[in-house]
């Protein structure tokens, strides 16, 4: 309840994309260069509560048990402070976060982190906002996190121009494909946090990769190819596409000056035995994001022997299997 002394709590999941978000037009509103699309998993839950705190000074943030400082702190309180402005209202909150995800290793914690907290705070502050709201509301926090809002698969529109009608046209929507249920396997190779945050890394790559924009182009092409694919349910074409974009996206970003470079030795070795499962009659695609990890799309009936491969080509990896998940929603925290 609104304002309830035991706070607001909300559980939203991470989502990987098929299609990938990299590079914003506008850092502010977080508005991307172009369409992205991805499947929201049903591992790896983020539950954040939000509590009000009317006599308090200052927003208090703990994530998993730490209190947040720094960069980190003041992302929440940014987007609090947004919250608060659309409802006009100016108490401090308190935010607590739980995550099932090593944060920062590139296996989306922002998306699922942001789109909890979106629900969480809307609910606390009183905003009432249909899921189209939460999304973009979620985009500005991270945004990858406008896509988490939504169950199974979504689509985050660019959107076209700047300002106000730009902020109101960069949102994710659902992808309606009924049938289509495959695995995701998930090698986590290094569950460190990065290097480089995406952040940073998105921004050097759009100001320095001379491959940036035939990338760009490319994953436009992708995007259509993709919607094609899913209304087929046909995981051949889905994990092609998908494989494509991404390597295309690692490519851009190793043409940035200094190159951004997330992938290490053990993707690659993982790489490679994506495509000794192909060659074995094995559909699997590999689809990697900001970090090492390894995600394979494969038919659910394959899932334990791609498991198997991928534990066997890189022992100290751990291996999760995920299938497509629910999007985020109010919980009893
Ligand atoms: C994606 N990634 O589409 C892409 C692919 C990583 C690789 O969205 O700056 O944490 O907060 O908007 O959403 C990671 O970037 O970046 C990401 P911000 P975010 O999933």
């Amino acid at each position: 309840m609104p304002g309830d002394h035991l706070g607001t709590s909300a559980v939203a999941h991470p989502n990987i994309a098929l299609i990938k978000y990299w590079g914003k037009r506008d850092e502010l509103l977080k508005l991307p260069v172009a369409d992205s699309l991805s499947m929201t998993l049903d591992l790896f839950p983020t539950t954040t509560t939000v509590r009000l705190a009317p006599g308090g000074v200052a927003d208090n943030v703990t994530l998993d048990g730490v209190a947040a400082e720094g960069e980190r702190r003041q992302r929440v309180v940014a987007f609090l402070d947004l919250v608060r402005e659309m409802a006009g209202r100016v108490e401090p909150a308190t935010v607590v976060t739980r995550n099932s995800v090593p944060t920062g290793a590139g296996l989306a914690s922002s998306a699922s982190g942001f789109a909890a907290l979106a629900v969480a705070a809307a609910g606390a502050y009183g905003l009432d906002l249909d899921p189209t709201a939460l999304s973009r509301l979620a985009r500005r926090g991270s945004g990858s996190a406008a896509r988490s809002i939504f169950g199974g698969f979504a689509i985050w529109y660019a959107g076209q121009g700047t300002g106000t009608a730009a902020d109101l046209a960069s949102y994710a929507e659902p992808v309606d494909v009924p049938g289509f249920d495959p695995a995701l396997v998930i090698a986590v190779v290094n569950a460190g946090p990065k290097a480089v945050s995406s952040g940073a890394a998105m921004r050097r790559t759009v100001e320095t990769s001379p491959l940036y924009r035939a990338w760009a182009e490319s994953s436009r092409a992708d995007l259509a190819d993709m919607r094609v694919a899913l209304r087929r349910g046909d995981l051949d074409a889905v994990g092609a596409i998908a494989e494509r974009n991404a390597l295309g996206m690692h490519a851009t970003m190793l043409a940035a000056r200094p190159a951004v470079r997330y992938l290490s030795p053990a993707t690659v070795t993982v790489l490679d035995s994506v495509l000794s499962l192909r060659a074995a009659g094995i559909a699997a695609y590999a689809t990697m994001d900001a970090g090492p990890n390894v995600k394979v799309l494969c038919h659910r009936a394959d899932r334990e022997r791609v498991a198997e491969t991928l534990r066997a080509a890189v022992p100290d990896c751990s291996v999760f299997t995920a299938r497509r998940g629910p999007g985020a929603r109010l919980s009893a925290g």
